[in-house]
């Protein structure tokens, strides 16, 4: 039987109060292993350990020494990328397709892409007049921040949890790491992958458990924390700040979205329909920066909405294994349970269904997983909670518009920030939309197009910082002036 164990000072640990949960499939809800909970001994043991090693070898390491370390690990993760590959797509029942394009690929490059921009980025210097005449140098030294919690989520465990570990590790810190308790197993394989690569013991700690009174909590209560990154849901995060102000703790959150599609008449149809096609439904639509709103000019609104149907009627559900299939189950029975009550709620609030809305016959074995259909909806009020609240599923609710100043109104009436993607062949309009959206991140004619030297983050409810190349140097490391008088 698999066991999930805690990665503690280079070590696999089970928990010392012998506390398990279990950890499923959600393709069939099969028994995949049990994972070990942590109290609070193993997160102060886990801290402790992160704590120490700072003194330690790693904390003397050399910038490119620590950078060689680190680009080992992620060419290790390469070497055993079918492990890291089966694990993910047992924990989250996504298609392999997918997962080995994305999931896995990037969550190595995020051990490369940091150490690059680290290694290249340069402080400030300032020659400053004295009134003796003489001078002073004054240079920027940026130090590791400390211990680091990384609490993350279960929708790309392993490419969301190493673009924290990435930049923290190659800025010098050390960190805890509390995976989301659906999806243990890519950040205990990564254990594994460090011990072989010579990461040193307690710069990398693994506590598993769940949030409140858990492993999640204890750890972001932990007083010798100094810093707390955390991706998931903005009710998460409101509560991961309170437990940060005590000792004044920094803060990264990249929370929740509620993001806008806009399909101008003058977009290229085909690829407008291919990246709403993926930004509503890949992942089965577990993606933050996922389009649950989508608004298209009325004069190829009914177009729209046919070939999105169409394109729906396409999608292959499937088991992870098979090769055909583009569309896996949600995450767990929990999480259909919340977004088939946003299904029911949309027909009461008065939806029209365009497709989908209810669960699929996946046949006798894989009926006990978490399956849902892709679900389109269109003629719902503006002010309905189906389209104000983010609901984390495959679906997207689909409306007209007349005009661009109408559309940037609809598009920002949000509490949340996160994306926007806008679809036009005019490139005026794409820049003057784009630069209106009270957005994190806003793609033109593309979705989910990364380059990793770009900030990351969220506006509105949808986060506080920004990660992701240079941006996240502000929130790893501390910048200390240090003023020379000649
Ligand atoms: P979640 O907030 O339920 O859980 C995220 C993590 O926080 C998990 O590890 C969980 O155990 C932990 N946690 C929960 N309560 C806690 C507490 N009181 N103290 C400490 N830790 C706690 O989110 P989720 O369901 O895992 O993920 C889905 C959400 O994440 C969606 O809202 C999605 O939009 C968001 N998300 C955002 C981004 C982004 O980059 N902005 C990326 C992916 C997912
Ligand atoms: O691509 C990334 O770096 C990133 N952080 C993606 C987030 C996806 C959210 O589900």
């Amino acid at each position: 039987m698999k066991e999930f164990k805690h990665f503690i000072n280079g070590e696999f640990l089970a928990s010392a109060s012998g506390v398990t949960f279990d950890n499923r499939d959600p393709v069939d809800n099969s028994f995949i292993g049990l994972v070990h909970e942590a109290g609070k001994a193993e997160v102060d043991n886990a801290v402790k350990a992160a704590k120490s090693a700072l003194k330690g070898p790693w904390g003397r390491m050399t910038q490119a020494a620590r950078i060689e370390i680190l680009n080992r690990v992620a060419d290790r993760i390469n070497e055993r990328f079918e492990e890291f590959l089966t694990a993910e797509c047992q924990d989250t029942g996504k298609p392999r397709s997918m997962a080995s394009h994305i999931d896995i690929p990037r969550g190595a490059a995020n051990f490369k892409a940091f150490s690059e921009t680290l290694a290249n980025h340069p402080t400030e210097s300032f020659k400053l007049n004295t009134p003796d005449g003489s001078g002073a140098l004054n240079y920027g030294h940026r130090k590791p921040k400390g211990v680091i919690a990384v609490i993350s989520p279960w929708n790309l465990p392993l490419l969301l949890m190493t673009f924290k570990v990435g930049p923290a590790l190659a800025c010098g810190n050390t960190v805890v790491v509390k995976p989301s308790e659906e999806t243990p197993a890519t950040a205990t394989l990564l254990g594994e992958v460090m011990n072989e690569c010579g990461i040193p013991a307690g710069v990398y700690n693994v506590v598993h458990g769940f949030g409140p009174d858990s492993a999640g909590e204890f750890l972001t209560t932990h007083k010798d924390v100094d810093a707390i990154t955390f991706t998931g849901e903005t009710r998460t995060g409101e509560i991961i700040m309170q437990a940060a102000a005590v000792g004044l703790r920094n803060i990264s959150m990249e929370c929740g979205g509620k993001n806008p599609a806009i399909v101008f008449a003058d977009c290229d149809m085909d690829k407008a329909i291919e990246g709403t096609m993926r930004s509503a439904f890949v992942n089965c639509g577990q993606v933050c920066l996922g389009t649950e709103r989508v608004y298209v000019e009325r004069p190829i609104f009914d177009e729209f909405v046919t070939r999105l149907k169409a394109g729906v009627e396409g999608l292959k559900l499937g088991r992870p294994e098979d090769q055909e299939a583009n569309f896996g189950p949600l995450v767990s029975l929990e999480h259909r349970d919340k977004v088939l009550s946003y299904y029911r709620l949309a027909i009461e609030e008065g939806a029209e269904l365009i497709i989908g809305g209810g669960v699929p016959d996946m046949g006798a074995q894989m009926n006990e997983g978490a399956w849902i259909e892709p679900t389109i909806w269109t003629g719902l009020a503006d002010d309905a909670r189906v389209i104000n609240e983010e609901i984390f599923g495959p679906c997207c609710h689909i409306r007209p518009f007349d005009s661009e100043d109408e559309v940037i109104e609809l598009a920002n009436n949000t509490n949340y920030g996160l994306c926007a993607s806008i679809w036009t062949e005019n490139s005026s309009r794409a820049i003057r939309v784009a630069e209106s959206m009270d957005v994190g991140l806003a793609w033109v004619n593309s979705w989910f197009l990364r380059d990793l030297r770009t900030a990351f983050g969220g506006a509105k409810q949808s986060g506080i910082g920004r990660e992701g190349g240079i941006h996240g140097l502000e929130f790893y490391t501390e910048t200390k002036n240090i003023c020379i008088k000649m």
